[in-house]
C-alpha cells in the first residue's frame, strides 16, 4: 500500500478502520482529522525529550495551534548536534495515533487470554482510581502487601523516585521490578568486571582513528544514532570503520571491513585479535606497560613468566595471555568463527596501528546470550590492550548529568511496610542458579523474565499487579509465558497510552500521556562526551483524558489511599516536597508534577551567581526556553594511575570483584565456584571463572531438527517495541537492509533457499523448541549459510489496527519472541536474544508469488 499524507489522514479518520476494533470503538470516540494549513508554518519550537530509545535525546517539538507537528534535535544539544534520528520524527504520528487509549477503561469480561475481547467500558478517573485503591487496601488490610507487584518499563526521572521506588517501599512490597534485564544489561558486565564500570559507555568519536561496531548497529539502532549518523562523513575520512556482525547491518554496509562471524563466537575473534596485537607488539605500552627488557616474549603457544612484564594501568595481562590468548591464532579463530584468518590479522593490525585512538564499541550482539558475561569481558578487554580506555578517541565513562534529589521517605515507612518490604523478591535473583551480580553485588540485578516463571509456578501469589510502559508478552523471549501468567492475576492495572498485547489482560487501563509530547519531568542522557538533563514539558494540548502515571496519577492515587485509611504516601508527597524556588508545597496533581520536575532539574538552573559545569542557565523560565542543560565535556585519563574503581585500582584481566562474587555465592550455598559455574551453564573452571575468555556458544534445539541459527536484530524505525502502529514505520520498513515495507521477512542465504526449494515471498514456518511463527522469506546474501535473520518488531496481535492484521486477534508478521527460548546470562540475570542461542527449522507453507 502506498501511503500519502492525504490517504493517511483519511484512513486515520475513517470509521471503517475503527469498526474493526470493537474494544476501541466501545470507548465511544471517533477521531476527526483535518489537514493543517500549509507552510509557512506559524508556531513555536518547545523543548522536550524523545524517549524512542534510552538515549533520551533533547529535542524540540513544533507547536502549531496547540498541535505537535514536527520534531528536531534541540539546537543547543552537544549530544545530537541539533538532530534527532528518524525515530524522533515519528513522535507526532505516535502522539496522534487514533488507536490511543482515550480515557480510563474497565474490563467487563472476566475471562482473559489472547484473542479474548476484554469488553472494556469507559469510566472516569475517579471511578478507576477508587477501584485501584480498594484493591490495594485489601492487601494492606489483610497484612500481605508483598502480593502487590509493580513492573516498570521506561520511565522519567520522576518515575524512579515517585512510583517505582516509593509506592512499593511505603506500601511494603519487595516486588517492584524493572524490565531492564530484557534490554542490554549483560553489556555492563564487560566494563564492569574489568574496569569497575557497570554502565553503557560513551565514545570520543570526534578523535577516533578506528571504530569497531561489534554486535551493534549505531547507524540504525543503539543509543547514539543522531550523533553517529551526523559523524559518518568525518568518521570515514579520519579513520577506519569495522563491523563485526553475522548480518549485513547498516554499520556493516558503511564500514571498510565487515567480519560476518558465526553467531556466538565473538570471544574467539576477540582472543585472536588480542593474540595478534600481543605477538606483533601492538599493545599500547603507555597504558599496559612492557616487558622488563623491552623484548616481546608473546610468542604463539608459549607461556610468559609474569615477572618478565611490568604493567602500568592493567593487572593480569600475562595471565590472560597464558591462560587464553596464547593459543588463539587467527587460524584457530577463523575456523571457530567462520572467518578468513587474513582478515582477522589485517583488522588486528589496523586496530594496533590506530591505538590508542580506537573504539571497540561492544553491543548486545556480543553478549545477550547464555554465556554473555565472558564474551562481554573478552571483547571489552581489547580496549584495555589498545589503551583506549579513557583516552583520546577511545571509550569513556559517561559524564554525570546534573539532577536534583527528592526528599527522603524513610519516616513514612510504617511497621507493616518495614517487615514485609524486605522479603524475598519473586524474580529469583541471588538463587543458587541466578547470581545476578550486577555492580559486583550478588542478587542486585533484576531477572525480569523470570518473574513470569514464578507467577506460573505460584499462580495465586500475586493478587494486584500494576505496570507502566511495558509490554512483556511481546518484548520478552518466550513471551507466551507472560500471557499465561497475566491471565492468572486477579487484578491487573496497566498504565500506558497504547492498547498493547499486555493491555489486553488488564482489569483497569489508566491512559498515560505520551511523554515525549505531553509529559512533564526531567530525563538524563549521555553521548558525544557530554551528559544532559532534558526537560519534558507539554509541547501540545492534550486531546484525550490522559494523565502521566509518574507524577499526576501517583498523587491522585495517594489521595484515594489516604481517604481509605492509609495516608503514608500522600503525607510523604504533600509534606516533604516543596518548590525549590518558592518553597510552596503541592496541593494537587498538577502542582505536584511541576514541583517534582523543578526539584529534579534544579541544579541546572537554580545556582544563583555561582557558575556550574557546562551550560549556564538563568532560572526556571530560561530552562523551559532552552529545554536542556549540557554538562561540561568528559576529561581524559580519568582513572589512569590506579584510580579505576576495581579492587586493584587497575584495569583487571583477572577480576578481583568477580572472584569475590563467585566465592561468596558458592559459600552461601555450601558449594564451590566451579559448581556454581557449571550450574549456571558456563564452561569456565578455576581462574577462568573471573577472567575474560571464550566459551563455545550454548545453543537450544537439536541441530538435526533445527538446523539454522536465528539472528535477531532491531528495526531502524522501531521505537523499542512501540511504533508498529504507525503507518510511517510500516511504509519505511524497507529501510532495514533486506526488509520490505508493510511486511515481515525472514532473510535467508540463497544457497540455503535453493536447497529448501524456497523462492522470494514464499510463506514459511519458522520453528524453534518453543514455538512457531509464519512469515515470508527473502533471499539475501547479507546472512551466511546456516543462519537466518529477522528484524524484531512485527508480529503484534494487538497494539492497534495497523500493528496487527486484525486487532486483538491476528498478527501482522511474526514476533521473534514466540520462537526465542527463555534463557539467561545468569551471572547478570539478563535475558538472551543474540548469539544464535536459539536454533530454528524452516519449512515452506506455500508459494506466495
Ligand atoms: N532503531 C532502534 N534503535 C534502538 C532501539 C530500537 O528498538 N530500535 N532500542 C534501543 C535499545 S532499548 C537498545 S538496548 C539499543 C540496542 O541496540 P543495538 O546495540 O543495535 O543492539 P541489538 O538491537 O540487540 O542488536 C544486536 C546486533 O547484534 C547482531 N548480532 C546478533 N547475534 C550476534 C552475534 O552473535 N555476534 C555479533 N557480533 N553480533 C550479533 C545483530 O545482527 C544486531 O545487529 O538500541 C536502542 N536503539
Ligand atoms: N526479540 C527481541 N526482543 C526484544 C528486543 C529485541 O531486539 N529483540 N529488544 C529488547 C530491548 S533492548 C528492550 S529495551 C525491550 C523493551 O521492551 P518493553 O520495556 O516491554 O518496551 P516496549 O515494548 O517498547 O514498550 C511498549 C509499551 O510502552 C507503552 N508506552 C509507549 N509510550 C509510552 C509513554 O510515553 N508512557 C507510558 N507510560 N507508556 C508508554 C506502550 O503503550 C506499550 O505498552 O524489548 C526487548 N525485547
Ligand atoms: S529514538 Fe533515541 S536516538 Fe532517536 S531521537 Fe529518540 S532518543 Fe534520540
Ligand atoms: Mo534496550
Amino acid at each position: 500500500m502506498k501511503l500519502t499524507r492525504r490517504v493517511f489522514i483519511e484512513l486515520a479518520g475513517s470509521s471503517a478502520l475503527m469498526a474493526s476494533a470493537p474494544s476501541l470503538l466501545a470507548q465511544g470516540v471517533t477521531v476527526k482529522r483535518l489537514p493543517l494549513p500549509c507552510s509557512p508554518a506559524q508556531g513555536r519550537w518547545i523543548g522536550s525529550a524523545c524517549q524512542g530509545c534510552t538515549q533520551y535525546c533533547a529535542i524540540e517539538v513544533f507547536n502549531q495551534n496547540g498541535r505537535a507537528t514536527r520534531v528536531r534535535g534541540n539546537q543547543h544539544s552537544q549530544g545530537n548536534h541539533g538532530f534527532c534520528c528518524p525515530r524522533g520524527h515519528l513522535i507526532p504520528q505516535e502522539n496522534y495515533d487514533p488507536d490511543r487509549i482515550k480515557q480510563p477503561l474497565k474490563r467487563t469480561n472476566p475471562q482473559k487470554g489472547r484473542g479474548i475481547d476484554p469488553k472494556w467500558i469507559p469510566i472516569t478517573w475517579d471511578e478507576a482510581l477508587d477501584i485501584v485503591a480498594d484493591k490495594m487496601m485489601e492487601l494492606r488490610n489483610a497484612g500481605e502487601p508483598e502480593r502487590l507487584l509493580y513492573l516498570k518499563g521506561r520511565y522519567g526521572n520522576t518515575s524512579h523516585a515517585l512510583l517505582y521506588g516509593t509506592v512499593a517501599k511505603l506500601f511494603g512490597s519487595p516486588n517492584n521490578f524493572s524490565t531492564s534485564a530484557l534490554c542490554a544489561e549483560t553489556e555492563k558486565m564487560g566494563p564492569g568486571y574489568t574496569q569497575g564500570l557497570f554502565s553503557y559507555r560513551d565514545y570520543d568519536l570526534g578523535n577516533s582513528k578506528c571504530v569497531v561496531f561489534w554486535g551493534t548497529d549505531p547507524f540504525a539502532s543503539n543509543r547514539q544514532v543522531p550523533n553517529v549518523i551526523s559523524r559518518l562523513g568525518s568518521l570515514q575520512k579520519n579513520g577506519t570503520l569495522i563491523t563485526v556482525d553475522p548480518r549485513l547491518s547498516t554499520a556493516a554496509a558503511k564500514s571498510k571491513e565487515w567480519l560476518p562471524l558465526l553467531p556466538g563466537t565473538d570471544g574467539a575473534l576477540a582472543n585472536a585479535i588480542a593474540h595478534v596485537l600481543l605477538t606483533e607488539g601492538l599493545w599500547n605500552k603507555e597504558f599496559v606497560g612492557d616487558f622488563v627488557d623491552s623484548k616481546n616474549q608473546f610468542i604463539a603457544g608459549k607461556t610468559v613468566k609474569p615477572e618478565a612484564f611490568k604493567e602500568n594501568n592493567t593487572l593480569g595481562l600475562v595471565t590472560y595471555w597464558n591462560e587464553e590468548a596464547k593459543d588463539w591464532t587467527p587460524e584457530k579463530a577463523g575456523k571457530e568463527c567462520r572467518l578468513d584468518p587474513e582478515q582477522i590479522r589485517r583488522v588486528a593490525r589496523t586496530l594496533g596501528k590506530a591505538a590508542p585512538n580506537v573504539i571497540v564499541w561492544m553491543g548486545p550482539g556480543v553478549c545477550m546470550n547464555p554465556r554473555g558475561t565472558y564474551s562481554a569481558m573478552v571483547v571489552h578487554a581489547l580496549n584495555g590492550i589498545l589503551g583506549s580506555v579513557d583516552n583520546v578517541g577511545g571509550t569513556h565513562d559517561p559524564v554525570k548529568a546534573l539532577t536534583g534529589k527528592y526528599p527522603s521517605m524513610d519516616k513514612y515507612v510504617d511497621e507493616l511496610a518495614k517487615t514485609h518490604g524486605k522479603g524475598k523478591k519473586i524474580d529469583g535473583r541471588g538463587d543458587k542458579d541466578m547470581p545476578a551480580a550486577m555492580k559486583a553485588k550478588l542478587g542486585s540485578g533484576v531477572v525480569t523474565n523470570n518473574i513470569a516463571n514464578y507467577m506460573l509456578e505460584h499462580p495465586d501469589f500475586i493478587k494486584v499487579m500494576i505496570s507502566s510502559w511495558t509490554n512483556t508478552p511481546f518484548a520478552a523471549s518466550d513471551g507466551k509465558r507472560w500471557e499465561k501468567a497475566l491471565s492468572n492475576v486477579p487484578f491487573f492495572v496497566h498504565m500506558v497510552p497504547f492498547p498493547s498485547e499486555m493491555t489486553q489482560f488488564a482489569d483497569i487501563v489508566l491512559p498515560s500521556t505520551f511523554n515525549a509530547a505531553e509529559g512533564m519531568g526531567a530525563v538524563t542522557g549521555f553521548g558525544s562526551m557530554h551528559a544532559w538533563t532534558s526537560l519534558q514539558q507539554p509541547t501540545c494540548d492534550r486531546i484525550w483524558d490522559v494523565k502521566q502515571e509518574e507524577n499526576e496519577v501517583t498523587w491522585l492515587l495517594a489521595e484515594k489511599l489516604a481517604k481509605k485509611g492509609w495516608p503514608a504516601l500522600l503525607n510523604y508527597y504533600a509534606n516533604e516536597f516543596a518548590d525549590p524556588e518558592t518553597g510552596a508545597k503541592p496541593t494537587n496533581e498538577k502542582e505536584f508534577q511541576l514541583i517534582t520536575t523543578k526539584i529534579a532539574s534544579a541544579p541546572c538552573w537554580l545556582h544563583g551567581s555561582k557558575p556550574i559545569p557546562g551550560d549556564q542557565i538563568n532560572g526556571w523560565e530560561d530552562f523551559r526556553q532552552k529545554g536542556m542543560h549540557n554538562s561540561a565535556p568528559q576529561t581524559y585519563k580519568k582513572h589512569w594511575g590506579g584510580k579505576f574503581p576495581t579492587p586493584s585500582g587497575k584495569f583487571e584481566f583477572v577480576s578481583g570483584d568477580l572472584k569475590k562474587v563467585l566465592e561468596t555465592h558458592a559459600a552461601k550455598y555450601n558449594s564451590t565456584p566451579d559448581q556454581i559455574l557449571e550450574l549456571c551453564n558456563y564452561q569456565a573452571r578455576g581462574i577462568k571463572g573471573w577472567m575474560p575468555h571464550y566459551e563455545a556458544p550454548l545453543r537450544h534445539g537439536d541441530q538435526q531438527q533445527f538446523p539454522f541459527l536465528f539472528i535477531d536484530h532491531k528495526s531502524r524505525l522501531n521505537r523499542e517495541g512501540r511504533s508498529a502502529n504507525l503507518p510511517w514505520m510500516q511504509e519505511f520498513k524497507k529501510c532495514d537492509a533486506g526488509d520490505r515495507s508493510w511486511g515481515d521477512v525472514l532473510k535467508i542465504n540463497p544457497t540455503d533457499a535453493k536447497a529448501l526449494g524456497l523462492k522470494d515471498n514464499d510463506l514459511v514456518e519458522i520453528s524453534s523448541p518453543v514455538g512457531t511463527i509464519v512469515t515470508e522469506v527473502k533471499l539475501w546474501e547479507g546472512v551466511g549459510p546456516g543462519t537466518v535473520a529477522k528484524a524484531y518488531g512485527q508480529g503484534h496481535w494487538a497494539y492497534g489496527q495497523i500493528a496487527a492484521k486484525e486487532y486483538g486477534k491476528t498478527p501482522r508478521g511474526g514476533n521473534n519472541n514466540e520462537i526465542l527460548v527463555d534463557d539467561y546470562d545468569r551471572l547478570s540475570g539478563t535475558s538472551c536474544r543474540n548469539g544464535g542461542y536459539t536454533r530454528v527449522s524452516i519449512k515452506k507453507v506455500s508459494s506466495n508469488n
